[in-house]
């Protein structure tokens, strides 16, 4: 049985095959995006690619690409990204995910809609046949009031509880609490998105619902490459 870190790494690699000179790169958070990180890193150290710059999606991978020798630039310097790679929790048959218990849904899906090729890599235990079977949908909600936001949530038939880290809550890059929502499966993601971002308070959903051009699935019977 071949280990699922392993499987990440395979998939950030072939991932890393898709970045060609010249491009402005969005470069995923999470454990399998990293992979895809180090690769691009080692093909620039090595001249294999030139001239790329990337856009991380948060400051750990902001970090991480900067030890890497990866130029780095910004939204406001390139509005437009050529090609993101990014992690996912969950991904649906109709290439739709759930992102975020990373914690990084805002900058990603920021960087996600600015992007004109957005490919997700993910091990195969991430399929499933419905969002929400496995993963709670993370919800970005500004402090404020937090407690009503949670109460509004509540109304659209989630659980949510407050993501904590080593006791406190969890703070966001932008400073923000994630309320991770649980449902019972989700059987309209578009209609369930549409009314949790009517809530004051909501800043962003780990609903990435029509974003996603190829997931890059790996497994025990190797690499998939899902493409629309
Ligand atoms: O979107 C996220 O926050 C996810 O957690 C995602 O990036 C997956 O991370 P993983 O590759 O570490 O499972």
């Amino acid at each position: 049985m071949i280990a699922v870190e392993e499987l990440k790494r395979q998939a950030g690699d072939r991932a890393a095959e898709y970045v060609q000179d010249g491009m402005v790169v969005g470069l995923g958070s999470g454990s399998t995006a990293r992979y895809a990180t180090l690769r691009i890193g080692q093909k620039l150290r090595s001249g294999e690619l030139r001239d790329v710059v990337g856009v991380p999606t948060s400051i750990e991978t902001e970090t991480l690409a900067r030890a890497e020798g990866i130029p780095l630039t910004t939204l406001e310097e390139h509005g437009q990204i050529d090609v993101t790679i990014d992690g996912a929790d969950e991904v649906d048959p109709d290439y739709n995910v759930i992102k975020g218990l990373g914690g990084f849904l805002l900058r990603e899906k920021i960087v996600a809609y600015s992007t004109r090729y957005e490919i997700i890599v993910v091990d195969e235990s991430k399929l499933v046949d419905r969002l929400g079977t496995k993963s709670p949908v993370p919800v970005e909600v500004i402090r404020f009031g937090w407690r009503n936001t949670r109460a509004a949530l509540e109304d659209t038939g989630a659980r949510p509880v407050l993501r904590h880290v080593n006791g406190e809550p969890y703070l966001t890059d932008e400073g923000n609490y994630v309320l991770d929502c649980h449902y019972p499966g989700i059987s309209c993601p578009y209609e369930l998105e549409a009314e949790i971002l009517s809530i004051p308070g909501v800043v962003e959903t780990g609903l990435f619902l029509g974003m996603v051009h190829c997931v890059i699935v790996a497994g025990a019977d190797g690499i998939r490459i899902m493409e629309r």
